[in-house]
């Protein structure tokens, strides 16, 4: 029989791992544990395929690559330059782009990126207020985005939805150099062809930033914004269940002049924008991962995760709403609900993630419309289905997760925004039941962790 040396060299690696650290290896168990025991509604974490853990533990890292395929300013690329070529071709056949770089570490870089790559220090962008369901890197005030460019925020209106009048109207008296349409906790489809309108009537590019949503377009469960945008970011492990990192991606203008001094395109000035502005040398490994991600984007089961992502979520906030819970937005059109448990329960959304956490529900903190809060402590919480969905819960599992949410949270007393006290029976018995869940829907590859033991390596 053939040997495979990728799995030798592998079973390698965690034998020296377990003989010579066993108190790392110890925390890299209990934390596979962790993870197949609870139940994690994070909306933005997700689960690798193995797959892709198999690429991100390689020896591709022993490679320095700085540059691009066929243009690396070191020897010894023959192999990660075909790895690369390969990740590139297989991002923009995903998204029907004719452009991607495949190299950004994560996607708050590739907007850093973006903005470093079109705009000179100080201009101006308009990006969605992270309060508001934006995110820190499109013009957060403690974010490079915000110090180093003049940042205009734009927010939602009363129902929630993207306040587009205001968008246009700050875009008219700002003039932005740049519009960034993307988001971190907002539920509703996003109309990016109304932001390139807004976009063209000021002369600013267009980026959109899919992270949260990039499993749902690559499906086409969400409207597209590759020809739309004049760039497009994503990151490759919330829904694409592919390694940490992040792309960037441009559509039909890709060679569009963007520098009329020197001729430069769109296309060159990302390329440049990624090596050497803001990155040395790439990460080989997280290529290869990223590679092996995008290979299964966009096929059969991918399709049928990102359905299910989709129709967990509504079947969550339909629950929720059914069982008396205050349901931002009225409900979702993607993977994220977030929920008021300030008006509902009389808890902050630090109390109610603790007392989920406590008991195997894994969910964070979420500011709502209009929160009095600070976001350490916040009015809501924030549930996503990446996880779920990746497990094959079904609606009726997901229904008594419902359940179980809003029991824990009937039971809790607050004694102040971040203290309280949780009921002790409830908690046994609704870690017993999320463990139970879990069990009969374990994470794919992960089947033998549901039992601690069976995880102690024996020789
Ligand atoms: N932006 C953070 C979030 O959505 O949770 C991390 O991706």
């Amino acid at each position: 029989m053939k040997t495979n040396l990728l799995a030798v060299i592998s079973a390698n690696a965690q034998r020296d791992l377990l003989e010579k650290d066993t108190t790392l290896h110890s925390l890299l168990v209990d934390e596979l544990h962790r993870q197949s025991c609870t139940l994690a509604l994070v909306a933005s974490c997700s689960v690798s395929d193995l797959a892709v853990l198999a690429c991100e533990g390689m020896f591709l890292d022993n490679v320095t690559a700085e540059g691009y395929p066929g243009a690396r300013y070191h020897a010894g690329c023959r192999v990660i330059d075909d790895i690369e070529r390969l990740a590139v071709s297989r991002a923009c056949k995903t998204y029907g782009a004719r452009y991607a770089n495949v190299q950004p570490l994560s996607a708050s870089i590739a907007n850093q990126v973006v903005i470093a790559s079109l705009l000179h220090p100080g201009e101006t962008l308009l990006g969605m207020d992270l309060d508001a369901g934006g995110h820190l890197s499109h013009g957060s005030k403690v974010n490079i985005s915000g110090r180093h460019f003049n940042s205009i925020p734009y927010g939602v209106d009363n129902d929630g939805l993207i306040d587009f009048d205001a968008v246009e109207r700050l875009a008219l008296q700002h003039r932005p150099r740049l519009i960034i349409a993307g988001t971190t906790a907002y539920p509703r489809t996003i109309d990016f062809a109304r932001f390139r309108t807004i976009a063209d009537k000021v002369g600013a590019f267009m980026l959109a930033d899919i992270t949260h949503i990039a499993g749902l377009v690559a499906a086409g469960e969400h409207p597209s914004p590759i020809d739309i945008a004049h760039v497009t970011t994503l990151c490759t492990h919330k829904q694409l269940y592919g390694p940490r990192g992040g792309l960037i991606l441009s559509g039909k203008e890709h060679c569009k002049v963007v520098e009329d001094s020197t001729g430069a395109t769109l296309e060159q000035k990302l390329d440049r924008g990624v090596f050497p502005l803001y990155q040395g040398a790439p990460a080989p490994n997280k290529i290869a991962a990223k590679a092996r991600a995008l290979g299964t984007a966009g096929g059969y089961e991918f399709k049928e995760t990102a359905r299910r992502i989709r129709a967990l979520a509504t079947c969550a906030a339909d629950e929720l709403k059914q069982l008396g819970v205050k349901v931002q937005f009225g409900g979702t059109d993607n993977h994220i609900v977030i929920i008021d448990v300030l008006s509902t329960f009389g808890l902050t959304g630090i109390v109610a993630q603790k007392a989920l956490e406590e008991c195997g529900i894994i969910v964070n903190k979420n500011r709502i419309v209009g929160d009095s809060k600070p976001v350490t402590v916040a009015s809501g919480v924030r549930l996503g289905t990446n996880s779920a969905a990746i497990r094959k819960i079904t609606r009726e599992g997901m229904r008594d997760v419902c359940t179980a949410i809003v029991m824990v949270l009937k039971s809790v007393t607050p004694r102040s925004d971040k203290e309280y006290s949780l009921d002790a029976s409830i908690r046994e018995t609704v870690n017993e039941s999320v463990r139970n869940l879990c069990a009969r829907f374990p994470i794919p590859g992960f089947e033998a962790a549901g039992e601690k033991t069976s995880l102690v390596h024996t020789h």
